[in-house]
């Protein structure tokens, strides 16, 4: 079997590939999963400036998955973008991803026509749902502004965009928020960041220093939530918006559960993290051994293929 995929027409030669900030804060990282059995990787989420992010303690990894409170450190814009300019001479059969989220509107947008404006030939995906900086809600939880964002955008940005989404947990939701993404050339959405703002206790205390403990859940916990969001939306979206389906991917079989629920490729975050660019060869042949005992050749002859009762 074969775990090769595609977004619009960028071509990979697997479907997994690392969740926005894990093992993507700098070069040295980034170089580990283009190394590893990844099919690509996508960059931290950059804003304009550099910033350090929130207190340590700010990630914890708990038996069932981890939270974290990072509060969206990373190396500025232009960092990611002159190794992505770099890697488009020395791969120029590989396509990469970069995140990007302004802290303000304007900042977005900035953001944005720096990469319309420079040679950067990828994919770029718009972090719509960092649940970790005080003060700033999550933006994809609030329609009406992500509709104004998005046509504001796309009035400019014309090289293939994708957007970051949060978990949502209503049905009207799903409804509302695929009407105001099939308005847009979206070339994909990537379901789902983190839940938001829960809380991990030991013994008597919370685990992680900023927001009094509460964080963003990744792992085992919202693999329940991460399959809806991503078949909610394979449902409603026109096919040419593409599904990343993200959270709670721990071995090959979270991973056909994924691709079963719609999705075209598959991130990893919380597994990453606890087990290393090794977990991408591992899950990868767990995913193979399973098409082989179905007799699937290609990810394509069971994506979003999910039975009902
Ligand atoms: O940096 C973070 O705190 C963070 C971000 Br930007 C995000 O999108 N999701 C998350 O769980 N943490």
């Amino acid at each position: 079997a074969t775990t090769k995929t595609h977004i619009g027409n960028f071509k990979f030669e697997n479907c997994f590939m690392n969740a926005a900030g894990v093992y993507c804060y700098d070069r040295n990282e980034l170089e580990q999963v283009i190394n590893s059995a990844a099919g690509t990787f996508v960059t931290k989420t950059a804003t304009l400036q550099s910033r350090p992010g929130n207190p340590e303690p700010r990630y914890h990894d708990t038996a069932l998955g981890s939270i974290n409170s990072m509060g969206l450190p990373n190396l500025g814009f232009d960092y990611y973008l002159d190794y992505l300019l770099e890697l488009q001479k020395t791969h120029p059969d590989r396509t990469f991803f970069f995140s990007l989220v302004g802290m303000s509107t304007e900042d977005t947008h900035a953001l944005l026509k720096k990469v319309q404006e420079s040679d950067f030939n990828g994919i770029t995906e718009l972090n719509l749902s960092c649940p970790n900086v005080p003060g700033k809600p999550q933006i994809a939880y609030d329609l009406e502004t992500t509709e104004k964002l998005l046509t504001d955008i796309f009035s400019y940005f014309k090289k293939p965009l994708g957007v970051k989404l949060p978990p949502y947990f209503d049905i009207v939701h799903f409804d509302q928020a695929a009407a105001v993404f099939n308005k847009f050339p979206l070339s994909f959405i990537n379901c789902v960041n983190s839940i938001g703002n829960g809380l991990v206790i030991e013994d008597e205390s919370v685990v992680i220093k900023p927001k009094n403990g509460f964080g963003g859940i990744g792992g085992e916990y919202i693999k329940p939530t991460a399959l809806a969001n991503v078949h909610a939306f394979y449902k409603r979206l026109n096919p040419s918006i593409k599904i990343i389906g993200t959270g709670g991917v721990l071995t090959g079989q979270d991973a056909f559960e994924h691709i079963l629920c719609g999705a075209s490729m598959v991130q990893i975050g919380t597994t990453l993290h606890k087990e290393g660019p090794a977990a991408f060869e591992r899950i990868t042949n767990e995913l193979k051994a399973i098409m082989d005992k179905k007799g699937y050749k290609t990810i394509e002859d069971f994506r979003g293929k999910l039975k009902y009762l």
